[in-house]
């Protein structure tokens, strides 16, 4: 394991199980049924999430990283920061562009990524120990809307929350966790936000619907959790994706539409759910800004925007903010 390296773990597997349940119960007995987008995320989710970023009609992750790699340089340059955190650090060419630019204007001394998956984190982090030396490493193990209290203080910094993740909170969750942020940063201390931009709908709603059905297996992985972790009986292919753009919300949706009747019994929850045939559940919104509801947002909860980059299409925005 990575030497000098921390690891605070503020979530544990039987957390995770509690929590699943309790979004599981609330959402399958709501009316209409939703369930979160966090539980698409086991090793299979993650797998397929990594083939989404890969097909041609997804372009936010490719447009943010060529974003990212145009812009890291004035990024570092503006934030000056001694520490980088990284909400939801996941897959790690970002953070490297990151590290890379730190290193060359030479202020950053430690990177604290913040993920809910343990393993992936002690992965990550032995890869960064390797390749990053003289960085300090502190990693969190923790679920952003949750343990942001937690982490770590100290040499002045610059949280990354990357990859558009945002746009998967409604507007209350969103303004509660820009809020919650600002408020356990010391003033000075910054955000590196980034965010998907509204754009046609042709171009948007494919990439939630691409033609290989990659999206669509995602989408109807999260019953494949159900199943395993609170032995369901899904009959997942009987479950079709469907991907619409709503336009007063501002979001993309995926939902889940039964193709039949069915009744599904989750034995651990001790719960039996009916679905009528062509019932909708929705399993994800996915926010798209325009570039003035960005600055809204985090002015509205305390924020000074001190700088945005945009891909030459605005399809994706990095704001750099201050606390
Ligand atoms: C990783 C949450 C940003 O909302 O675009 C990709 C997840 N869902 N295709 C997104 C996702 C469907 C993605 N985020």
């Amino acid at each position: 394991s990575a030497q000098h390296a921390l690891l605070d773990v503020h979530l544990t597997d039987g957390d995770a199980d509690r929590a699943l349940r309790a979004d599981a119960a609330a959402g399958l007995t709501a009316v209409p049924k939703s369930l979160p987008p966090k539980w698409f995320y086991d090793a299979r989710g993650s797998a397929l999430f990594e083939k989404i970023t890969e097909l041609p009609e997804y372009y936010p992750t490719r447009t943010e990283a060529a974003l990212l790699t145009h812009s890291v340089d004035e990024i570092a340059a503006a934030s000056g920061a001694e520490t980088l955190v990284e909400l939801g650090s996941g897959s790690s060419s970002k953070t490297r562009l990151l590290l890379d630019a730190f290193g060359r204007t030479g202020t950053l001394r430690r990177y604290v990524p913040q993920d809910v998956s343990e393993s992936a984190l002690r992965l990550a982090m032995d890869a960064l120990a390797l390749d990053y030396p003289d960085l300090e490493l502190h990693g969190v193990v923790g679920d952003f809307t949750r343990h942001l209290d937690r982490l770590p203080r100290g040499g002045r910094r610059m949280v990354a929350f990357l990859g558009g993740t945002i746009g998967n909170l409604t507007r209350d969750e969103r303004y509660a966790f820009l809020a919650q942020l600002r408020e356990v940063l010391e003033p000075g201390e910054q955000l590196l936000l980034g965010t998907g931009l509204v754009v046609e709908e042709s171009v948007m709603v494919p990439a939630y619907d691409d033609a290989a059905g990659v999206t669509a297996e995602f989408n109807r992985n999260v019953l494949h959790v159900l199943n395993r972790e609170l032995g369901a009986d899904f009959d997942v292919d009987s479950f079709a994706h469907r991907a619409l753009w709503d336009a007063e919300n501002s979001w993309i949706e995926m939902r889940l539409v039964a193709q039949r009747a069915m009744t599904v019994r989750l034995a651990e929850l001790d719960l039996t759910v009916e679905f009528a045939e062509g019932e909708e559940m929705r399993t994800e919104i996915s926010t798209k800004f325009r570039p003035d509801g960005v600055a809204e947002a985090l002015e509205a909860t305390g924020w000074a925007v001190a700088h945005t980059w945009t891909d030459p299409d605005a399809r994706f925005a990095l704001t750099l903010a201050t606390a």
